[in-house]
């Protein structure tokens, strides 16, 4: 039987989850994660993990209360993922929460990192902590789905861009190649780079397009990682993306399987590879089930001499994957499919 929660509570948690946000692109490997501290009806403190290594939410939101005068003691705890209860780049944020003296604890997600998964909860109650899970459980498994994605199947979470033009174009052959999409659209595909542990492209763009992939147009932590799949080793060296310094995993000869491949970046814990190109690279991801979020962006200008994309609704349907929202991105439309709100599952083989 499902909690009832009150509206206040709602509410409480969702500010949990917004402040979360504050964290976006900083955290990888490590979920967003906030907290709010709530004494009297009114939330006397915030936090939120901000950066890997840096406080856990619970414990910046115990740090905020004591900064504003305000006493955690009798305070209740809305967190977006069950506290921890190991030493990690942090101490235990269980151990936080009971030392503060706080009396309840609502808890949006359980955490699946093997070295919590119900003990967070378990101890805290085993000191007398009330504690009640499971509000607004499915917004804070959307937040940190890559974080539960990479828990549950050790491999990353496959999010694939890609921009046509009115007819579902991908180039155009009559010029030489070129940005089609608008500043602010750039501006949104290199958030979503941010937001990301890997980009990968086929050696096709890394031929025509030299690109650098990397972020530049937002504040930038970590480089992703570059991985370029080059079946028939014919990317040239002097590509840019091999001389500036940063890593790029060039995966040379045949290399078929892209399960395999998932499987070798989870291992570096990469939990979310974007897939940025070209439609061949694109197809492939496809065809073999393995894309969990499609961002589709649509161009109004029309290619002279067009190079179709394949790509379209009944393809991505097929794919398994639904239309979940549809907005504007500067002069394009972004199109988003996803699975995730169906389903956590992937294909781990
Ligand atoms: C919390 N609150 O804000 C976060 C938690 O390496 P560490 O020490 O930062 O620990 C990382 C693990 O702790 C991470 O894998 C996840 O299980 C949990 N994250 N837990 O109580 C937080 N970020
Ligand atoms: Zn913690």
């Amino acid at each position: 039987m499902a909690n009832a929660w009150t509206v206040d509570e709602q509410q409480f948690m969702q500010r949990a989850l917004d402040v979360a946000e504050r964290g976006r692109g900083k955290v990888s490997p490590n979920p967003l994660v906030g907290c709010v501290l709530v004494k009297d009806g009114v939330i006397i403190a915030e936090g939120w993990h901000d950066h890997l290594g840096g406080l856990h939410a619970e414990q910046m939101a115990i740090h905020d209360a004591e900064s504003n005068g305000h006493s955690p003691n009798g305070s209740v705890a809305y967190v977006t993922l069950e506290p921890c209860n190991h030493f990690g780049r942090t101490p235990p944020c269980t151990e936080a929460l009971m030392w503060a003296g706080v009396k309840e604890v609502i808890v949006a997600h359980y955490d699946p990192n093997p070295t919590v998964r119900g003990k967070g909860i378990q101890v805290l109650q085993d000191a007398g902590i009330e504690v009640r899970q499971g509000l607004l459980e499915s917004e804070a498994s959307i937040q940190m789905s890559p974080f539960l994605h990479w828990c549950e199947h050790r491999r990353p979470q496959v999010t694939v861009k890609l921009a046509v033009d009115a007819n579902g174009s991908v180039d155009d052959r009559h010029l030489e190649a070129q940005r089609f999409t608008s500043e602010t659209c750039l501006d949104r595909v290199h958030m979503l780079r941010n937001e990301c542990d890997a980009v990968l492209v086929g050696a096709e763009t890394v031929i025509r397009d030299d690109p650098l992939l990397t972020v530049r147009r937002v504040p930038c932590e970590r480089q992703p990682l570059r991985v370029v799949l080059d079946p028939n080793n014919r990317t040239p060296p002097s590509a840019k993306l091999f001389a500036d310094g940063l890593e790029t995993l060039h995966m040379k000869g045949d290399f078929t399987s892209l399960s395999a491949l998932l499987n070798l970046l989870g291992d570096r814990e990469i939990q979310r590879l974007m897939v940025e190109g070209g439609p061949k690279t694109i197809s492939s991801f496809l065809d073999q089930g393995l894309v969990d979020e499609f961002y589709f962006i649509q161009s109004p200008v029309v290619h002279t001499e067009p190079v179709a994309s394949g790509i379209d609704a009944k393809r991505l349907t097929a794919a398994g994957l639904a239309l979940i929202s549809t907005e504007e991105w500067g002069d394009e439309v972004l199109h988003l499919w996803s699975r995730l709100n169906t389903s956590t599952k992937s294909n781990r083989s």
